[in-house]
């Protein structure tokens, strides 16, 4: 990418679009283009068409995804598939329609076999039944990986796919019902100790293991794959590290400063035992995470207390 290409990051409100941003602008890039949902309805064909032939993009990151934590794939299923396989559907083919250079597709972990052998290696994708509670958004993620290795075999189209761990960082979703477990775990741990509430409830047994990057690490590292990393295999995005859900809790218990209790509920899902990143192929191409887990969840808990504070 030069410093003045029309670079559109699809989804630049959220969570990963919000630090891709960020990361380019920091980075120099003088000319991305953003479209709010009222501008661009990425669900519609048409609309999306459109602001292709209309913008004439040259590099596209497609940051741009229906996403939530356990239960809300759980609970909305046919919301996360339809939503994500009609607006990838749609930013790909009108990228390859209107001769984009580039193009990132972000994927996710989950599309991993739920038992796959850990660490997780990019060539274990479709080797083995998924875990249910997300079936659906990964088998939407997984089309998505597809369709780019499609249009670049038929095509000749330059479209990469990246495999995001589990992200956390500013602009996440805090929501308790439909946020990830990060970002929902400083809420609540926050509203416990300003309320002096003596117990928090916990969902699960707290024994299945989360690898987190910070999101501002997985848009430096797009930045860098985007630069430097051409072809249709897929690329896992993390830090090769671990935790205990249980770990986790007590980690942001204490950012916090709560002194009260965990209760673990276990009526509510586990999800996946374990989905660790093999990321030795991200290594080689020369990209390795910075943010440590306790620095990044003291950074967010310091921006989730600007944004309360504020309100
Ligand atoms: O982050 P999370 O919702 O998603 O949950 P997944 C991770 C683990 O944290 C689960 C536990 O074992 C939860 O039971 N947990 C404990 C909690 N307390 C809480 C809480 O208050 N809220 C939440 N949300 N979890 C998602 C997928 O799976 O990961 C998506 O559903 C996506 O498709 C995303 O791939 C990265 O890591 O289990």
């Amino acid at each position: 990418m030069e410093k003045d290409s029309k670079i559109y990051v699809a989804g630049h409100r959220g969570l990963v679009g919000s630090a891709i941003v960020r990361a380019l602008e920091n980075a120099g890039y003088t000319n991305t283009i953003k479209k709010t949902r009222d501008e661009l309805d990425l669900l519609n064909q048409e609309a999306v068409s459109e602001f292709f032939v209309t913008e004439k993009p040259e590099y596209v990151f497609d940051a741009a995804a229906k996403v939530g934590g356990i239960l809300a794939n759980k609970d909305h299923p046919a919301d996360f598939i339809y939503q994500n396989l009609v607006i990838q559907n749609n930013i790909i083919d009108s990228s390859y329609k209107n001769g984009v250079t580039k193009l990132c597709f972000l994927g996710s972990s989950c599309i991993y076999p739920k038992l796959a052998p850990q660490p997780i290696k990019e060539e274990y994708l479709l080797t083995g039944p998924l875990e249910p509670s997300n079936d659906a958004y990964a088998i939407a993620k997984i089309a998505g990986i597809m369709m780019c290795q499609s249009y670049n075999k038929q095509y000749g189209t330059n479209f990469i796919s990246l495999m995001p761990t589990n992200l956390y960082g500013p602009n996440d979703n805090f929501d308790l019902e439909s946020s990830h477990v990060l970002p929902a775990l400083i809420r609540k741990f926050h509203e416990a100790k300003k309320t002096n509430s003596p117990t928090v409830s916990m969902w699960g047994t707290g024994s299945p293991m989360r690898e987190f990057l910070h999101v501002y690490d997985l848009a430096d590292a797009a930045v860098h794959l985007m630069n430097n990393y051409d072809g249709s295999e897929i690329v896992n995005v993390g830090t090769g590290e671990d935790v205990t859900i249980k770990e986790l809790a007590e980690l942001i218990r204490d950012t916090v400063g709560y002194k009260g209790e965990l209760v673990w509920d276990t009526d509510k899902p586990d999800g996946t035992p374990r989905k660790l990143l093999d990321v030795s192929k991200l290594h080689s191409l020369g990209w390795k995470h910075k943010i440590a887990l306790p620095e990044g969840v003291k950074e967010t808990y310091n921006w989730y207390l600007k944004q309360v504070n504020v309100k």
